[in-house]
């Protein structure tokens, strides 16, 4: 017998989680201002998240997915993009879309219960959230074959969890992509749990990254909660992407911190121990300890920073308070492009009910 066959699957880490350089820093990564950027969003995500949180649970917003734990991995993908690059995000990529332009009034607007927080003020050909477990995937190899189509030097980006990776949707993704050599780089944020299913019970893979080689296409491997590793290996995807090498897949290994949606209570399925064990890794940590060794940050800087985010927040929350309830009919109205006969008589029914004193 011979092996007609081998892969092997690169993993990467820059800053390990004690703040202590492991790999040459990539070129963005030595100017400190771009460090410094990347630090600031990671700190207002957490911060909105935060308060998303403590919203929902005085009834101010319907559910809330946090993003707690992921700001590395969502901020790294965002920053790796270009502004005419498109987006197909899943339900928690805030870090990815603060930087791209969406606003948190509209991530607001959206777990509210109010279809205009979907219809982004930021950039509008970017995908709305999909709800439905991976087919953004999809969606983003249908928008790369599109810019490939049209010669557009543009790509596209979606993420998917760990849970995501057993659908269909994303190896139907993967395999159009690589035979098409479309633009598009597929991002796996591996947090290592699908609401109460462990991902020991979602795959018996290795890495979630080889997935990439049945497709005929690179995966990597990468430390999900340094922040410097992720847009590095995020700029070299779509580098790839934009040179007409097409896709790549990267799994960016992370921690759920939270719930997994404020409807969930992980503590009924998960080890206390494992949870402060991820705590110690998180990515805020890092960051800022290689910012405060290098002597770009100080503990006045991130005192100014968090009552910043604290104003940015609030000033989110209110514009989103202020917000009028949409007209219930909307609901019916960015649903199809012409309603079909028996969805009439159901929005009908609904304004009726509404004008004759119901509350919705
Ligand atoms: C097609 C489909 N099946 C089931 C669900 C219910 N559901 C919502 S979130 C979720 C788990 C997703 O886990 P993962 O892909 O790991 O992403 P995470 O939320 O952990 O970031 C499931 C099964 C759904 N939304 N869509």
């Amino acid at each position: 017998m011979k092996t007609i066959a081998e892969f092997r699957i690169p993993y990467r880490q820059v800053l390990d989680p004690a703040g202590a350089l492991v790999a040459e820093l990539p070129e963005f990564a030595k100017d400190p201002e771009e460090l410094l950027r990347l630090y600031r969003l990671m700190v207002l995500t957490r911060t909105f998240d935060t308060k998303a949180v403590n919203l929902q649970r005085t009834g101010k917003l319907g559910t809330y997915a946090s993003c707690l734990g992921h700001e590395a991995a969502h901020v790294g993908v965002g920053a790796a993009m270009r502004p005419e690059d498109c987006f197909a995000p899943m339900y928690r990529e805030y870090g990815a879309q603060f930087w791209r332009g969406v606003r948190m009034e509209d991530v607001l607007l959206y777990w509210g219960g109010d279809e205009r927080g979907n219809d982004f003020a930021g950039p509008r050909h970017d995908f709305p959230w999909c709800v439905p477990i991976g087919t953004q995937y999809l969606h983003a190899a249908g928008a790369a074959l599109a810019y490939k189509l049209r010669g557009e030097p543009r790509c596209a980006v979606s993420v998917i969890g760990d849970g995501g990776t057993s659908q269909g949707d994303f190896y139907e993704a993967l395999n159009l992509a690589a035979v098409r050599d479309l633009p598009v780089v597929f991002v796996v944020v591996n947090n290592k749990w699908a609401i109460s299913v462990p991902l020991a019970l979602q795959t018996a893979s290795r890495t979630l990254a080889q997935k990439a080689v049945a497709a005929g296409m690179p995966g990597i491997q990468v430390d999900g909660n340094d922040v410097i590793a992720v847009r590095q290996t995020m700029e070299e995807a779509l580098e790839r992407a934009r040179g007409g090498e097409g896709p790549t897949l990267v799994e960016a290994v992370t921690y759920r911190l939270s719930d997994h949606t404020t409807a969930d209570d992980a503590s009924r399925y998960r080890d206390k121990s494992e949870v402060e064990d991820a705590w110690k890794t998180e990515p805020m940590i890092r960051i800022r300890k290689y910012l405060v060794d290098t002597g770009a940050w100080s503990e006045a800087d991130e005192e100014a920073l968090k009552a910043e985010c604290g104003k940015q927040v609030d000033a989110a929350v209110a514009s989103y308070l202020d917000t009028a309830v949409q007209p219930v009919e909307s609901m019916f109205d960015s649903m199809f492009a012409e309603l079909p006969e028996a969805m009439e008589e159901q929005r009908e029914t609904a304004v009726r009910f509404l004008n004759s004193g119901g509350h919705h």
